[in-house]
This record gives structure tokens, sequence and C-alpha cells, in this order.
């Protein structure tokens, strides 16, 4: 069994990519699994994955550094390990791949095929750090130089010479390293991305020392996540555009109170369903855009999951502004929401 975990920052892309390598996998008639790794209750990602039919597994609570043994038995009792092709991973997006592969080749050993580590950046996020002299993130930078794959997402929205401007950022971290371009939202380049995946394998670890990486750790201490879902009745049902209306609102309403308090955003995301249909918006911190996948017909009563990852903000304090938020939104849109 391949695995491959796919790295990167929230927001860059890492769910729609292994969604669409998943789909021309089983379009080829390969046995897919994933496992979602998140902080919040109650989680938008693991929700969509299941959606579009694949076997997935969920590991919530916290990063998987904190929870390895979990990870292991999770793959420990995939049975038929070598009748199942590929099992992709999304970790938690500040988590350090080469610490886990580490791990992972002490205990499955060649019992598994590791993908090499590959790291997803965010193009749009790196368009503004070359558009505003930014510095590369520093938690971007870090995972850049612990890969043996970079792939540069959203070429769908970058020119030919942006692209050039940000490998070239990329080899000044990580001179070594392999760098693909793709958009995993129009397909370009997946089929040849997912070729390699498939046929490269990780090649030994450069992962330095436990002390290194709990120093790391202290670094991406500040950012929380919350993942809640709610439960919704309308009074009259919501077509498309009021269901975007809607998520419009709740989105707008979570970003400004969260960075009035002195927050910074990283990612929203929402799913919305009602059994038969489904919408999943999203806003990465590069955009304040809300982006949907999916459609709805005429939704009425069914589940809202919520996930706000921020920095420099209590998750108590994302979920009192979630709480907030829903209450404002209850009346403005007439529909019943409790938790
Ligand atoms: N324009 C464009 N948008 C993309 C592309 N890939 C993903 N997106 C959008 O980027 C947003 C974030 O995508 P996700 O797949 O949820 O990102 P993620 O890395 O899984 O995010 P977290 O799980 O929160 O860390 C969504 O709105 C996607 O539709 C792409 O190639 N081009
Ligand atoms: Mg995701």
């Amino acid at each position: 069994m391949k695995v491959s975990f796919i790295g990167g920052f929230y927001g860059s892309g890492k769910t729609t990519l292994i969604s669409e390598m998943s789909k021309k996998l089983k379009e080829d008639g390969k046995t897919v699994l994933f496992i979602d790794n998140e902080k919040g209750n109650s989680n938008v990602d693991p929700l969509f994955v299941r959606e579009l039919g694949f076997d997935g597994d969920e590991l919530t609570g916290g990063c998987i550094c904190f929870y390895l043994d979990r990870l292991k038995e999770i793959m420990r009792n995939i049975e038929d390990k070598s009748k199942k092709d590929v099992l992709f991973v999304e970790p938690v997006s500040y988590f350090l791949p080469s610490k886990l592969y580490f791990d992972l080749r002490n205990e499955f050993g060649d019992e598994i095929d590791l993908s090499p580590i590959t790291i997803l950046l965010d193009g749009r996020e790196l368009k503004d750090v070359l558009d505003n002299d930014r510095e590369f993130p520093l938690i971007d930078a870090r995972q850049v130089k612990d890969a043996e794959i970079v792939v540069i997402n959203k070429l769908d929205l970058l020119s030919e010479d942006e692209l050039k401007d940000i490998k070239e950022m990329v080899y000044e971290l990580n001179p070594n390293v392999e760098i693909h371009s793709v958009s995993a939202k129009n397909g370009n380049n997946l089929d040849e991305l997912l070729e390699i995946l498939l046929k490269e394998t990780h090649q030994g670890s450069d992962f330095k020392s436990p002390a290194m990486f709990q120093e790391y750790l202290k670094s991406v201490s500040g950012i929380n996540e919350r993942g809640e879902e709610f439960k919704f009745q309308s009074k009259t049902p919501l077509n498309q555009p009021k269901t975007q209306e809607l998520v419009q609102d709740i989105f707008q309403n979570l970003k400004n109170d969260i960075t009035n308090t002195g927050g910074k955003i990283h990612h929203i995301k929402a799913y919305i369903n009602d059994g038969d249909s489904y919408i999943k918006a999203s806003m990465p911190r590069a955009t304040n855009e809300v982006d949907i996948t999916g459609k709805v017909n005429k939704i009425q009563k069914g589940h809202l999951v919520l996930n706000v990852i921020a920095e420099e903000v209590p998750d108590d304090l994302i979920y009192g502004t979630m709480l907030k938020t829903i209450a404002k939104i209850k009346n403005k849109h007439k529909i019943k929401i409790e938790n």
C-alpha cells in the first residue's frame, strides 16, 4: 500500500488535491483510503471526502504528533494492506512530515511504501508575499525545508513570471527539493503529480531530533482551531443563492469579530448538508473570498459544520464568536440553528 502524506499550511488546497487525485485513482479501479487529522470536534473535510464516496477515517482532537499511537492503530487495522492501493493522509497543517515518516518507518518498515515527503504551497498566498515584499511565511518555510517534493498549488491564479519567482524563493529555502506546480481545482498537471507520488519513494528521513521538534511545536502553538456542528431548520426552503448568502454572512461575521479581537484568520470552512445535497464553503488566509463547492436545490433542514482556524485568539473565544454569529444569523435569515 502506497502511503502519501500531503502536508501544507491551512487552505493551501490539501483536501481539494487529495479528493481530485482520489477521483482519478478510483476511475482506474484503484482502492483509495483517506485519513484526515484535525483539531475540531466536528470537521468539514472528512464529511466532504465521504460525500465523494471515499473510505475515510478521522483523527480528531489535535495534531497527529501527539496522537501517533492512534494513527498507527488506524493503519494497523487496515486489513489486507497489500490489496489496498493508496492511503492519503492529511495532517494538521503545521505538522512537519519528517517526524512522522521517521516514526512510521520504524513501525511499519516494508509493509508500507511511503511517497516522498510532500508539501503543498498556496500559490495565491505566495503571490501576495511577492506583491507586498513580505517574508516567506514562517511555517511554510519550515515545511519547505523538511520536504522532498514541494507542490505549488493554485496555478490558475499565477502568471508564468510569478510562478518562476515563487520557485526561486522555494529553491532558496531548499536547493535539493523537487518542485511541481498544479491547479487542484481545474486539474492542471494532476496526472503527472499523481504518477510521481505513486512511483517515487521517500529517501530516508532527515529528521533532526525530538528536542528540535519540541522547539518547532512551541513556535506554532499560537494557532487555534475550533470545529462544531449545528442543526438548522428554515421556515422557507433555501435555494443555492440564498444558501450562499447565508454562508457569506456567517463568514463575514466570524471574520469581523475575530479580527476585531486582534486575531488573524487562517481558514474558515463550512459544510451544509440535508442528506441529499451539500455545499462546502471555504475562505483561506490569502483571500477574503468565499469559495463554494457543491450545489443545493431546496434545503430546509439539515446540518451546518463550521471550522475556524485563527492565530492569537484562544479557542474558547473562537467558539464564543461562532455562537454570537449564529445568534445574529438566526434572526436575520429567519432560521432555527442549535448545537
Ligand atoms: N483557485 C484555486 N483555488 C483552489 C485550488 N485548490 C484549492 N483551492 C481552494 O482553496 C480553498 C482551500 O482548499 P482546501 O482543499 O480546503 O485546503 P486545505 O489545505 O485542505 O485546508 P485545511 O484543511 O484547512 O488546512 C478552497 O476554497 C478551495 O476551493 C486551486 O488549484 N485553485
Ligand atoms: Mg483540508
